[in-house]
């Protein structure tokens, strides 16, 4: 009979298909569950890693199915590569972000953060893991890629037999050398958000007739906001809709956008609006901020944070510099300019603000895809995004389209839409880009749809910090109109290939700051199916979703 705790080898043959995309590893749940997949993911992690003798690491992530099954295998394998503490919440649930502020506080030598994000989960669903440095930022693309090199070699991996974790309820448990924290989380969250926003004056403000609804999506943040919201701020328990967190989400899709979670939109368009509508993605790092008859574009929202940051207690010491993802609007650009602050422009993915706000260089960045966060964590963060504009509302008393329509008057608008292709040939999808990137050079100067290209770019980018090159990062067209066509393929789907289409309009004219969004950008939506040829490729005369 085999001996708790002891270490035995195992053999394994390598796979070749685990190089981790925009954020961590994603694959299907079936995919995860062949024979010694997750094991041989982690015993490439810890082979590259090499952690000190004795680390501590946090260990959990959105609750979707087969996380508490993960959670034991790395478990296992860790205490066999000498890991001697773990960290995870109760049930292994911990939201991204708090996922990150655990490691930085915590001193751990890094973090397994177990989720597929705003993909759906269930047995048919999606599963993740995205490794994230003491630092508690994501893997820098060097890692990430010297991971995945050492995946595909690995035959055999370390382990151990472990008695079933108890994962139900907080408590500290020792198992031969490794002790098991299982931590309230959620408590450790409201702690901080104390410290950055005015509790008193949002208290108040739901005080006085105003009202909040947050969706979790039956995601990771119900016990979070229930924590915050209710137990802090003393808004109502039915505030919080889909709160009990489910190992398929109950069926949703946990992406807080207006496709996916149009029964919101539905909501703030209906005349029981409450004054803020607003939601959270599986693993709780996204947020939608939605008031009485309108979505904030998730790029108008950093922009219009920045605008007001002086107005919100963490951010009153000023903001050394901001960063949004290369495919999101130039609204941020604008405010960063007229407050004489850099504005630095990144691929597409969160590890790529971690070395800007790690150096210093930036507080406050965020992306088109529903992300926003600050630099009191190194992840995206959706509720802290949600406090963050329930502090502004309870400040300015000002109902959420009127900050907008304000933001717009001073700044101009940035129409913006990014429309998704779904296709199921990678091959096809990856031929489009090709062609197109091949191609840049010879559109400069030329007139489509009554406006000139003026600029045509593949996007690479050299971090401030450390140097690093990364290329290929998105196709961007500019035009003469103030008008801007960017094409990337996603980084974070399981199957066929995603091309999104991220459409944006610059519009400084106070008499049309109100038009349909749709139909102002339905001009450029053409011109970039036609320039990229979008139906010879895929045979898709319409886009799969417009968000
Ligand atoms: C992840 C990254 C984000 C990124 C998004 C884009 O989000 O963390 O920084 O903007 O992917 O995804 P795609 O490559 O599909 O456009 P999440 O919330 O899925 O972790």
């Amino acid at each position: 009979m085999r001996k708790l705790y002891e270490t035995r080898e195992i053999s394994c043959q390598p796979y070749l298909d685990q190089r981790p995309g925009t954020a961590g590893l994603r694959k299907k749940v079936t995919s995860f569950k062949q024979p010694h997949y997750l094991q041989t993911y982690i015993e490439a992690i810890f082979r590259t890693l090499r952690m000190p003798a004795d680390s501590s690491l946090i260990v959990g992530g959105d609750g979707r199915y087969f996380s508490l099954e993960a959670i034991q295998i790395i478990a296992e394998i860790a205490i066999a590569h000498g890991v001697r503490q773990i960290i995870t919440g109760i049930d292994g649930r911990l939201a991204t972000p708090a996922a990150s502020y655990l490691i930085r506080n915590r001193g751990a030598a890094g973090g397994l953060l177990l989720t597929a994000s705003h993909n759906p989960g269930g047995p048919d669903g999606d599963f993740g893991v995205k490794f994230n440095t003491a630092s508690g930022g994501q893997a820098p693309e060097s890692l990430t890629e010297a991971i995945y090199a050492n995946s595909r070699t690995i035959n055999r991996y370390s382990t151990c037999d472990l008695p079933d974790l108890p994962l139900s309820a907080t408590g500290t448990y020792q198992f031969g050398q490794l002790s098991l924290e299982v931590t309230d989380s959620a408590a450790d969250y409201a702690d901080q958000m104390e410290g950055l926003f005015n509790f008193e004056k949002m208290r108040d403000y739901l005080g006085s007739g105003h009202r909040l609804a947050f969706d979790a999506l039956h995601a990771v943040t119900g016990p979070y906001a229930r924590e915050v919201f209710c137990r802090r701020l003393g808004a109502p328990d039915d505030c919080i809709l889909h709160s009990e967190p489910l190992p398929d989400f109950g069926g949703f899709h946990p992406d807080p956008n207006p496709v996916d979670a149009a029964h919101l939109v539905d909501l703030a368009n209906s005349p029981q609006a409450p004054d803020l509508i607003a939601a959270s993605d599986g693993d709780g790092d996204r947020n939608m901020i939605l008031g009485p008859g309108l979505m904030v574009s998730p790029c108008d929202s950093v922009a219009i944070m920045l605008a007001h940051a002086s107005r919100v207690p963490g951010y009153t010491r000023g903001i050394a510099g901001v960063a949004r993802s290369m495919p999101t609007s130039r609204a941020l650009d604008q405010v960063a300019a007229s407050m004489d602050i850099p504005c630095f422009e990144t691929p597409t993915g969160w590890r790529f603000f971690c070395n800007l706000l790690e150096a210093g260089l930036i507080d406050l960045c965020g992306e088109e895809s529903f992300g926003t966060s600050s630099s009191h964590t190194r992840e995206k963060d959706g509720l802290w995004a949600v406090l963050f504009w329930l502090n502004l509302l309870a400040e300015l008393r000002q109902p959420v389209g009127d900050i907008v329509a304000d933001h717009w008057g001073r700044f101009g608008r940035h129409y913006y839409q990014r429309q998704d292709f779904f296709i199921e040939n990678l091959d096809a999808a990856q031929t489009l880009i090709n062609e197109l990137g091949a191609g840049l050079a010879g559109l400069i100067g030329q007139s489509v749809g009554g406006a000139t290209i003026t600029q045509a770019s593949d996007f690479c980018y050299e971090d401030p910090v450390d140097h690093s090159h990364s290329s290929h990062q998105g196709l961007s067209v500019e035009c003469s109109d103030d008008s801007r066509i960017v094409y990337r393929l996603s980084g974070t789907g399981t199957e066929g290939a995603t091309l999104r289409i991220y459409l944006e309009k610059y519009i400084n004219d106070a008499g049309k700051l109100a038009m349909p969004l749709g139909q102002t950008l339905a001009p450029l939506a053409d011109r970039a199916a036609a320039l990229a040829r979008i139906e010879h490729y895929t045979g898709l005369s319409r886009p799969t979703a417009a968000i």
